[in-house]
């Protein structure tokens, strides 16, 4: 049996959480501290990883801290709620630092109540171009923050599997993964490689075409309702759950409902007008999904696409 921690670690834990859901970094020496403590909860799970029902399934957040705050207020706080993230906490939004840094601590905090995947978006090269890498320059003064989270970013989970029902992941199939055992042969502790079964998990998205096609991404595969019933059929599963694509309504069915797409971005990027989605999976694998609208930020009027009388 693991060894309990000591009561320190709790308490130290609970006074990051104190400032990171008011919004406050916590200082460079503090996320060393934290990563350190996330690596040895990671490194023990699965690229599978198992999780159990109820959970609340959501999708990319993309460094929009106040929305994900607006995502707990309506979908309920850890450890009442179980969730699972799919992938895609930084770069876009201008706070990635505090919302990687969250969910890193409530992972932390509550490793069997809060499952967090690995996105597309969790590697050294896309951080570099899309944000992540500059804000931390931005917050920080040097790149050692960035770098600790990069390295972190190589031990998440790529997958999971709810009940042994759901499988979910940040972006979809791919042409050299037939079984979940294939996936959970493979070594994940590396950057996101540029091809491959890896690549393929984070990157490929479904299509209306049958078969496998070329990504407009230049990475992954795009995969046919063929695909993901076969898929499906022989890993005994009933659903693929993932996230990696805007969707306007924050959740999509496709290929007759056995994949659907999450996004729990509200508002994608401060101006592409969707609203953001979360799945809740009951213990009878029951799904209701939640949608919501962008959180007010500090110093800005709340506009809403949904709601134009909110602020009359
Ligand atoms: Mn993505």
């Amino acid at each position: 049996m693991a060894q309990e921690p000591p009561a320190s670690h709790y308490s130290t834990l609970e006074c990051w959480l104190g400032k990171l859901t008011t919004g406050t970094p916590l200082l460079e020496a503090e996320v060393k501290q934290l990563v350190a403590k996330a690596r040895e909860v990671l490194i023990n799970e699965s690229n599978v990883q198992p999780v159990a029902g109820p959970v609340t399934v959501c999708g990319d957040v993309h460094g929009q801290w106040h929305d994900l705050i607006e995502l707990y207020r309506i979908g309920g706080s850890a450890p009442d709620t179980n969730y699972l993230f799919m992938g895609d906490y930084v770069d876009r939004g201008y706070y990635s630092v505090e919302t990687v840094t969250l969910l890193v601590a409530l992972k932390v905090r509550y490793p069997d109540r809060i499952f967090i995947l690995r996105g597309n978006h969790e590697s050294r090269q896309i951080t570099q171009v899309y944000g992540f890498y500059d804000e931390c320059l931005r917050k920080y003064g040097t790149a050692n923050v960035w770098k600790y989270f990069t390295d972190l970013f190589d031990y998440l989970p790529l997958t999971a599997l709810v009940d042994n029902q759901i499988f979910s992941l940040h972006g979809g199939l791919s042409p050299s993964v037939d079984t979940l055992d294939h996936i959970r042969q493979l070594d994940r502790v590396q950057e996101v490689p540029h091809e491959g079964p890896m690549c393929d998990l984070l990157w490929s998205d479904p299509d209306d075409r049958q078969g496998w096609g070329i990504s407009p991404r230049g990475a992954g595969y795009t995969f046919g309702q063929d695909i993901s019933e076969q898929f499906n059929q022989k890993n005994g599963l009933t659903l693929v759950a993932r996230a990696h694509q805007l969707v306007m309504d924050g959740y999509n069915w496709s290929h007759e409902m056995n994949v659907v797409t999450i996004f729990s971005a509200p508002n994608y990027c401060y101006r592409c007008g969707n609203q953001a989605a979360i799945m809740e999976v009951d213990e009878h694998l029951q799904k209701t999904f939640l949608q919501f609208d962008p959180a007010p930020r500090r110093g800005e009027p709340h506009v809403s696409r949904r709601s134009p009388d909110y602020f009359l």
